[in-house]
């Protein structure tokens, strides 16, 4: 008999365990769920992301919960297997079935197969609950309970740590804290007589990339016979390129061996295409198909390139032998109630991804292992995923129970992941060692004995490089580990010359301005951020109140989770802009600050990119691509998928073939604020390209009175090969006649007559160029499809005020005399007007187009 499975996604309840708060039953619409979730939906709480109704909801953290169902199976019979499926329960949970109790589980990343066949009251009704206890208070009980660890932490409150729940729960610097609980990933039951646990393969592709070469495997779960038999099979476009029958042996294992003549391989976005094969399995008892799987794999030759040079130690990807340059997000768990996240929510996040030129995608640790719906949209849009394992900013135990339960939650999610040609690589955990360096714990770098490290103040190190690098080896040995983000080679974990780094003394730390982003970059920089506030709608949805939604609001502060934000982003502002008051204008300003610091970043790193043997920064991702809930952060796309200025910029710099103006600020390293050194003349224009073969480029470089529009100096044109996936310099320590006139710097560069890119670079600060007169000109296509952005004279920040569902093919750009912008509505309408400033403008009058 083949397998049945049955989701038991209706017919729950839910209530508080003890019933006082909540009374009666809740009905549930469906599972996976969490208990907010229900609770709003029955009207027990206010929407905990509205005003301050996150403290509201606070009581929920401290309660046991439970949830509850019935189900009839279908079959029953000697020869019938019935599991319990939990892909996720959210995370201290006792399971009874019809009164029995059948698991109790502690880890939120795992998922529970439990055989219930012995349970089942025949045709029956069967019983089944879930009671959750309180994370928060089991937590703060584990850490009383081991003594013997010292639990120390960075942000929020030290019970997250011996619990193995997404950390973010607890609060972060961008999120509420909101502590979930619930049955958060489907609850499934599977009637058979045997099954396939898993199937996946090894392989490897050769240097010159004409041969895949490897092993097709499947492991069989419960039920299996000797003298079983499973099919293997591979597809590729519907022409079957392996198939082998195998006959299935006392150890519950089948592999067959493959060989690929020039296999098609998986490419990310912008280098190839995602092919992707099919990959099956198909369990037989004599003429009897029991079970069947199937899986689309990717194949590709990964490596993560660490090599000495001039620098230091490179740290780069080569896929398929193209050096590639990282470009790309870091991203956080997207909703605090994870059990609400559809599969097309995750698709539209990948799409974005796509839409502006980012290559990597890096999944940190303090969240969840992420969800098959975003491993499937990487594999198929060709997005490389940096996964961490979760863990974050804290000093983790290693006591049994604990390695125990992590073990599990290690191999599973490993094996998961392991197919998806997306995930090209696994790290230790977020900032660990930043907490090792913080606190002085024990850390020798000559040092080479686990059994030493499990027994020192940071004991976390047994975990990071000796058992996730043992548990990954063995479950998918071609993977690449690196110990932590950041990590390198045991050195501080802030050294440029080793290793990824997070670098945040911008907005953090030493509060660097970001105009000298050239000095700051590391070998891979796999975070770095500044704050915006998210464009208006998104506020005002939230801050209900409207005495309330102006800067400086306590709605307004309790919102924005970043330790001293107020002073660090006050700073940031009125460094660069005429600091305004009113709601509007005050979040222009720091979208536009976001906006310049990618520009800044993204274009002085990947220019770093170099070239081959000389590849001095391998990677940008910025912290952060997304949100958990509607609010100000470092996130370039708000909560709703509205995006940020910043978002455009961010796509501007990653174009396959972009051009780059650096010019010198000389005003804050003279300390004086006279015109001449706020008006540097002295720049460099390179080109950065990822194509393939080298381009002919026809270079033009503007200098335009930003007072009159006119030329202040002769034009530059010039042609250049720009070399293939290189930084191609072309202008070096050039200068113009000096002039008291502040003037733009404004490059293009065209390929067969077509402009792709240009680069726009002003004085600083622009908070002393006056931007009046500039006679901005918007208009619409009778269609309403199309939107025409031109001025008089250079405009700095043009931003339209983006909505929910309204989708723009650009924005936040600047405007230079006698150069159209043209801008496509692609979703949405514009209709019902659509606001837009730039820096400087009046914004007594709202303009809307
Ligand atoms: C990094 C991250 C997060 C944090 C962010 C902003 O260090 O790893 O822990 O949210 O900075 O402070």
């Amino acid at each position: 008999m083949g397998k049945v499975v049955q989701g038991l996604q209706s017919g729950w309840f839910m209530r508080e365990h003890d019933d006082s708060t909540t009374g009666s039953w809740l009905p549930v619409p469906q599972v996976p769920s969490q208990v907010h979730i229900d609770l709003l939906t029955n009207k027990k709480i206010p929407d905990p992301f509205v005003d301050a109704n996150e403290l509201a909801v606070k009581w929920i953290a401290e309660k046991d919960w439970v949830y509850k169902t019935r189900f009839i199976t279908s079959r029953s019979s000697q020869t019938v297997t019935t599991d319990l499926v939990f892909h996720g329960l959210d995370t201290f949970a006792t399971v009874t079935l019809n009164g029995t109790t059948i698991l109790e589980s502690v880890n939120m990343h795992t998922s529970y197969r439990v055989n219930i066949s012995n349970l089942l009251n025949g045709t029956q009704e069967n019983d089944l609950q879930i009671v959750f206890k309180s994370a928060l208070l089991r937590g703060r009980e584990l850490i009383d309970e081991h003594p013997e660890h010292t639990f120390h932490v960075r942000q929020t409150e030290a019970s997250r740590i011996p619990v193995r729940k997404a950390q973010y729960n607890w609060g972060w610097d961008w999120g509420p804290i909101l502590m979930t609980a619930g049955p958060w990933r489907p609850v499934v039951l599977e009637q058979y007589t045997a099954r396939i646990d898993d199937i996946w393969t090894q392989y490897q592709v050769s240097p010159n990339l004409k041969r895949c070469s490897g092993h097709l495997y499947a492991r069989l779960g419960a039920g299996v016979l000797e003298g079983d038999t499973v099919v293997l099979s591979l597809v590729y476009k519907d022409v079957e390129v392996v198939k082998q029958t195998c006959q299935v042996g006392l150890e519950g294992l089948v592999k067959t061996p493959f060989l690929l003549e020039s296999p098609s391989l998986w490419y990310p976005h912008g280098y190839g295409s995602p092919a992707r094969y099919e990959l099956s399995a198909e369990l037989f008892r004599a003429e009897t198909k029991l079970d069947s799987q199937v899986k689309l794999v990717g194949i590709r030759r990964c490596e993560l390139v660490q090599e000495k040079d001039d620098y230091g130690k490179s740290f780069y990807f080569r896929i398929n032998g193209v050096d590639i340059f990282a470009g790309g997000s870091c991203w956080i768990p997207p909703d605090s109630f994870l059990a609400q996240m559809s599969k097309d929510r995750y698709v539209g996040w990948m799409r974005l991804m796509v839409e502006s030129n980012q290559i990597m995608i890096r999944v940190w640790g303090g969240g969840i292992y992420e969800d098959d719906a975003f491993l499937d949209a990487c594999d198929e849009f060709g997005i490389l995923v940096w996964h961490d394992f979760a863990f974050a900013c804290a000093s983790y135990p290693v006591y049994p129970s604990f390695l125990t339960s992590l073990e599990e939650e290690a191999r599973q999610n490993i094996r998961r992941l392991r197919s998806h040609p997306s995930v090209v690589i696994w790290a230790g955990n977020n900032e660990d060692y930043q907490v090792q360096e913080r606190y002085k714990l024990e850390y020798d770098p000559e040092d080479t004995d686990p059994g030493s490290w499990r027994t020192s103040t940071f004991p976390a190190r047994y975990i990071y490089e000796h058992l996730l690098p043992k548990w990954v080896q063995e479950e998918d040995p071609s993977a690449i580990y690196h110990p932590g983000s950041p990590w390198g080679d045991g050195k501080h974990s802030a050294d440029p010359t080793v290793g990824d780094i997070h670098q945040w003394d911008i907005w953090h730390g030493q509060m660097i301005r970001y105009q000298d982003c050239a000095e700051l970059s590391g070998r891979f920089v796999s975070e770095f951020g500044m704050e915006a506030y998210p464009h208006l709608e998104t506020i005002r949805r939230v801050i209900t109140n409207p005495g309330q939604q102006h800067p400086g609001s306590m709605m307004m502060d309790f919102r924005n989770k970043a330790g001293d934000h107020e002073r660090r982003l006050m700073i940031y502002v009125a460094e660069n802009f005429l600091v305004p008051s009113d709601l509007p204008s005050f979040t222009h300003v720091t979208q536009v600050l976001q906006a310049e610091t990618m520009r800044y970043a993204y274009k002085a790193w990947r220019r770093m990119w170099g070239r081959p043997g000389a590849r001095k920064c391998g990677g940008v991702l910025v912290w952060q691509l997304n949100d958990c809930w509607p609010t100000m952060s470092w996130a370039i796309v708000d909560y709703y998928l509205v995006k940020k200025p910043a978002f455009y910029a961010i796509s501007r710099a990653l174009r396959p073939l972009d051009v780059g103006i650096a010019r010198a600020c000389p005003i804050w390293t003279s300390g004086h604020a006279d015109p001449m050194a706020t008006n540097s003349c002295q720049f460099d224009v390179w080109i950065s390209s990822s194509l393939q073969e080298a381009a002919e480029v026809d270079l033009t470089v503007k200098f335009i009175s930003i007072r009159s529009g006119e030329l202040v100096s002769e034009t530059i044109t010039t042609k250049i090969l720009a070399d293939a996936n290189a930084t191609t310099e072309v202008l070096e320590n050039r200068c113009v006649n000096e002039t008291q006139d502040p003037f733009i710097i404004h490059a293009v560069i065209t390929v067969g007559g077509q402009v792709v890119a240009s680069d726009t670079a002003w004085p600083q600060p622009l908070k002393y160029l006056d931007f009046s007169n500039r006679s901005v000109k918007v208009e619409t296509s009778p269609s309403q499809d199309e939107i025409t952005v031109s001025a008089d004279l250079p405009v700095k920040g043009f931003v339209f005020e983006e909505r929910q569902g309204l989708t723009l093919s650009d924005n936040g750009f600047d405007l230079v005399p006698g150069e159209k912008q043209i801008i496509q509505v692609t979703q949405g309408s514009i209709s019902n007007g659509l606001g837009w400033t730039y820096i400087g403008a009046n914004r007594s009058s709202e303009v809307v187009v």
